[in-house]
């Protein structure tokens, strides 16, 4: 068995396929494309991913774009724990979270934490992209937590792929000064507390 994860650990969307592959015990090679150097937009990149991003993953000569895909793929083809809740409500719960995730909160988030971590990466520092970024990754949060409720993660009793989804772009967020507002939403403290405890989230912090 041949697995290839595409993208660099920078990348938060990179960083939750990782998180998977780790909870499953996965053997995989990673090739470090690099986003902040533009590598995702690349000749060989773009053969991989049409619209220059990561993660792509490669399994057996079978190519998987795009994060929601990569992570049903895996959960189903690999052994080791499912991360996918095993009944149709929180099978819901989690595709709203990273529905909501994908439409609504990484641009918000990254608008925040690019501002002060990857000001190039977002185009520059723009203080009013800043200050809607705050409002809108709230706004998701308290959405996201919302739907966890008072379970101890997103879509249940267990962590799946909306958590995965949320954690790296928490984990940048934590790193600058506007963390205390976007984090300022009921019941996410607790969660936060339990997500870095997961070894799956230690294993992938970047370095
Ligand atoms: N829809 C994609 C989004 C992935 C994405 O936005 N990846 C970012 C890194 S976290 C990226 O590749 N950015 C490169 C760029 O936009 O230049 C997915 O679900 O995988």
């Amino acid at each position: 068995m041949s697995l290839t994860l595409y993208g660099f650990d920078g990348s938060t969307y990179v960083r939750t396929v990782k998180m998977l592959l780790v909870e499953k015990g996965a053997d995989f090679d990673q090739v470090q494309v690099n986003v902040i150097k533009g590598e995702p937009h690349l000749p060989e990149h773009l053969a991989r991913h049409p619209f220059g991003k990561v993660p792509v993953v490669d399994h057996d000569g079978f190519r998987v774009l795009e994060t929601a895909a990569i992570m049903a793929y895996l959960d189903e083809v690999l052994p080791g724990p499912s991360l996918t809740p095993d009944n149709a409500h929180d099978r819901a719960r989690n595709h709203m979270a990273m529905g909501l995730y994908d439409s609504y909160g990484y641009g918000a988030l990254v608008s925040v934490f690019g501002f002060h971590l990857f000001p190039d990466f977002i185009g520059g520092q723009n203080e009013d992209s800043r200050r809607k970024g705050i409002d809108n990754s709230k706004r998701v949060i308290r959405e996201l937590m919302k739907i966890k409720g008072d379970d101890p993660f997103i879509a249940g009793l267990a962590p799946s792929f909306s958590d995965f989804y949320l954690a790296p772009a928490c984990a940048y967020i934590a790193m600058t000064p506007d963390a205390a507002l976007v984090f300022a939403v009921d019941g996410f403290a607790e969660w936060w507390k339990r997500l870095q405890a997961l070894p799956s989230f230690q294993a992938t912090i970047p370095q």
